[in-house]
């Protein structure tokens, strides 16, 4: 018989801080099925976000480095031109990457570093207490948009993928879902291409993983994924953006 379910040896078997629903959980398992499938343990360096995921590297069993909040890619960068036999990626959150780390993000990206990243797109700051995010929708109520974010005072939802897009270094940017099996095998797909353009020095491949937080949603999961499926798609559409 053929098996279809195994431990990956780069995920410790350890339980997760993480609430029931979160995605953050799912996306570590693909990202270590996804070196686990590479061979690429021995030499995958991964940097954990200032976030819900801060603890990232106490649930991978490869070799991982911390970064002040928004920093993932300059340290990345750092690591990766110094060691570039190594495989680099980071793991960032929307707060992370998109609001105090716009300016590492957007200057590694223009740079063309030969970089992974996973950004997580849950449309808020989950591990401080649900505050808005760069990337909450018009109209979402948060910690600090208690009546909803209000784009004439907070402005839009920032499109950051997009605007990476146009950068002439970055090679690869796609946005995928957590919201259903099928949409978790399609984001298997996009991370293990990102991962595969490092290993042939393609350079900068960013994927966008849409993820619920149904904590600071408010929601039930089942609800979360709903809202996913519904509601943010239609704001950060799914597919290939470059
Ligand atoms: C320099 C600095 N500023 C602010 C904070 C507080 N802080 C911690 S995590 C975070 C935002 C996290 O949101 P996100 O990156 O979207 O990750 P999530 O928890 O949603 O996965 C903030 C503002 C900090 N730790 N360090
Ligand atoms: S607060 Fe949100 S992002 Fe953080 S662990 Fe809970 S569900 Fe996940
Ligand atoms: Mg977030």
């Amino acid at each position: 018989m053929d098996k279809i379910y195994s431990h990956p040896k780069s995920l410790r078997n350890i339980s997760t801080h993480y609430c029931p629903g979160c995605g953050h959980g799912i996306a570590h398992r693909i990202i270590a099925e996804i070196i686990d499938e590479l061979g690429i343990r021995e030499r995958t360096i991964a940097l954990a976000p200032v976030g819900c995921a801060v603890i990232a590297y106490d649930y991978w069993n490869f070799d991982c480095s911390e970064a002040a909040h928004g920093r993932a890619l300059a340290v990345a960068t750092g690591i990766k031109r110094i060691h570039p036999d190594k495989i680099v990626f980071t793991y960032q959150g929307d707060g992370d990457l998109a609001a105090i780390g716009t300016n590492e993000t957007i200057h590694a990206a223009n740079r063309g570093e030969n970089l992974t990243v996973i950004f997580i797109n849950n449309a808020i700051y989950g591990m401080t207490g649900g505050q808005m995010a760069p990337t909450t929708l018009a109209g979402q109520k948060t910690a600090t948009t208690p009546l909803g974010r209000d784009v004439s005072l907070q402005g839009y939802p920032l499109k950051i993928s997009e605007m990476l897009a146009l950068l002439p270094a970055v090679k690869y940017i796609e946005r995928v879902s957590l919201h259903s099996p099928q949409e978790i095998i399609k984001t298997k797909k996009a991370i293990k291409q990102a991962f595969e353009n490092q290993i042939n020095n393609i350079g900068f491949s960013l994927v966008e993983v849409l993820s619920p937080c149904p904590t600071y949603w408010g929601m039930s999961p089942k609800q979360a994924l709903d809202w996913i499926k519904e509601v943010m798609v239609k704001e950060f559409p799914l597919g290939k953006i470059k």
